[in-house]
């Protein structure tokens, strides 16, 4: 059966709520961000044409816009906004998934009738009736929920409508900032045939990477690709994503199931000396588990990083976190940084290397956004700061520094 699923995020959310809280920020370029990690989490549309985006360093976005008013986050703030925001979304159907603090899915297919009563007596018979009656059920939806929005929060937010969770996301953020958009199952194929692959599920960093050198860049270009070389290339992902490009996605809503741990690890076919090398994987396996553990609703509150030398000793590192998360930027500086350190006292060939979330939960109680991103930056700070106290400040800002040179995405 067809379904109808709606994908809300709000538009630059942390500085649209100060833009709010201060008239006179409004109109203004304004950068969240700042502390002691220094990035950026988030710059209003106005900074955004001077290149200022989420996760950049601090002082680079000042150069690119000098004139920008810097605020510093108040995840307390934030994170009560996304309750209430969340309470709004209630209204329409019992069933959301959320996906992070400005973020959810609504999978409204046994609500929409309440939406478009015509929809109640269109007949089984009569099935393309039916089909737009559902769409244009699903934009009448969108539309209260970003009128809501915006008259009982004074917030934007954009609404993507579509019959998958792929398809409304991508939906979303095409019109964005104040988007509306619907994407029809026969427009799927032509809507993302230009569209990067990274739009895609599963295609992270280092995949997306992977498959640029092969030529491969937007999802037609991965929609036309030979079978074998997919193959080769994403291994048992490969029919998934060629689905997910020609917009299929079965993907259910996540209710926020309990799992005690999600984790990866890999053996690899030979001995990885390189330091480099390992953070590629690391990455790829902190955006897997990360994923997983936003698309279940649980933040975790321990990381734990394997490390198995050829000798088969096999050694753990574990950072618990101040607060719990799933934020991939968050869990990836805590990975990181803990094979850094590895790495520093004990440079030299791996078997295995893995990465687990421990500990996890649902994000506070019922009714809350899930994954606080808003307080992301105090339990990054306290990890970070807790490693630079015991190893000294050079590991970590060297590190990061040589990846923003490289510029190869380790900046996340
Ligand atoms: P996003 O929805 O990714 O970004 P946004 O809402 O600011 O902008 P838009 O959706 O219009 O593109 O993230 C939601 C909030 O999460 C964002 O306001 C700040 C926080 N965040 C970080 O702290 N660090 C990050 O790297 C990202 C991407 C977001
Ligand atoms: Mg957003």
């Amino acid at each position: 059966m067809s379904r109808l699923i709606l994908h809300v995020d709000m538009d630059a959310f942390y500085a649209a709520v100060e833009q709010r809280d201060d008239p006179s920020l409004r109109g203004k370029p304004v950068i969240v961000g700042g502390g002691v990690r220094g990035v950026v989490t988030t710059a209003s549309y106005e900074a955004r044409p001077f290149g200022v985006r989420s996760a950049m360093p601090m002082a680079q976005a000042m150069r690119l816009c000098p004139h920008a008013v810097v605020i510093k986050p108040r995840m307390r703030v934030y994170g009560d906004e996304s309750r209430l925001i969340r309470a709004i979304l209630d209204r329409f159907t019992p069933d959301i998934e959320a996906v992070s603090i400005d973020e959810a899915y609504l999978d409204c297919t046994g609500t929409a009738h309440l939406h478009e009563p015509a929809l109640v007596d269109a007949p089984a018979l009569l099935p393309d009736l039916a089909e737009s009656l559902r769409w244009k059920a699903g934009e009448t939806m969108a539309r209260a929920i970003k009128d809501a929005i915006r008259t009982e929060r004074n917030l934007i937010a954009s609404v993507g409508v579509a019959s998958n969770k792929l398809l409304a996301k991508v939906a979303s953020d095409l019109d964005k900032p104040d988007g509306l958009r619907v994407i029809r199952d026969q427009e799927a194929v032509s809507v993302l045939a230009p569209l990067p692959a990274a739009v895609l599920r599963g295609v992270g960093t280092v995949a997306a990477e992977k498959l640029k050198r092969a030529g491969i860049s937007t999802c037609a270009d991965l929609r036309n690709a030979a079978p074998e070389l997919l193959q080769r290339l994403l291994g048992s992902q490969a029919e998934t994503l060629r689905l997910q490009a020609m917009g299929r996605d079965a993907r259910a809503l996540e209710r926020g199931r309990r799992a005690k741990s999600i984790g990866q690890s890999r053996t690899f076919n030979q001995d990885i000396a390189r330091v480099d090398e390992l953070r590629a994987i690391l990455l790829s396996q902190v955006e897997h588990i990360t994923q997983e553990a936003r698309s279940e609703g649980l933040v975790a509150k321990r990381v734990t990083v394997t490390f198995r030398r050829p000798d088969f000793e096999t050694f753990t590192r574990s950072t618990t976190l101040d607060e719990p998360t799933s934020s991939t930027a968050a869990i990836w500086a805590v990975a990181l940084a803990q094979l850094e350190t590895w790495w520093k006292a004990s440079p030299g060939p791996l078997r295995l290397i893995g990465v687990t979330l421990g500990d996890l939960e649902p994000p506070g109680q019922l009714g809350l956004f899930a994954a606080p991103v808003s307080e992301r930056a105090t339990r990054v700070d306290a990890a970070l700061d807790a490693i630079k106290a015991k190893f000294g400040n050079s590991a970590i800002r060297r590190a990061s520094s040589k990846r923003l040179e490289r510029g190869d995405g380790w900046d996340i």
